[in-house]
């Protein structure tokens, strides 16, 4: 069982952790960024504890939140211009809070590939 008490982004859905709230519905939270690299930086997060990608069963949940983050890109006046979201995974994808989360990037020109 996953320590959800400690879980930097469970505490954050839970409220106990203050976040710039884009988003707050009954499955999922979409916050900014603490650290964006880009004018628009949010992350769609699901408020059950799913530590990575490669702990995922819920296939339709993913599509859920690139849903949401297409939403939220129009939302924020980058659909046209374009955006990118990225799931990172693991040590080597460069994820650092181990709870499943879409990055939605835009604002700005992205280059490929990434670092
Ligand atoms: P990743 O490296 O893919 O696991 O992304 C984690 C992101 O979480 C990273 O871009 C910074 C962000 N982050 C870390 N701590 C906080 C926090 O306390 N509040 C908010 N809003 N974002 C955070």
């Amino acid at each position: 069982m996953p320590d959800t008490r400690s879980c930097l982004f469970c505490q954050i859905a839970r409220g106990e952790i203050p976040a710039k709230i884009v988003v707050n519905n009954k499955e999922m939270i979409a916050f900014r960024d603490i650290n964006p690299q880009a004018p628009t930086h949010i992350l769609i997060v699901p408020k059950k504890h799913i530590g990575s990608l490669d702990d995922l069963t819920d296939s339709d949940l993913v599509g859920r939140m690139m849903t949401l983050a297409a939403a939220l890109a129009r939302q924020e006046g980058i659909a046209k211009t374009g955006y990118r979201t990225v799931i990172n995974t693991g040590k080597d994808g460069g994820q650092s809070v181990d709870h499943l989360h879409v990055h939605l990037l835009g604002g700005r020109h992205m280059t490929w590939p990434p670092g």
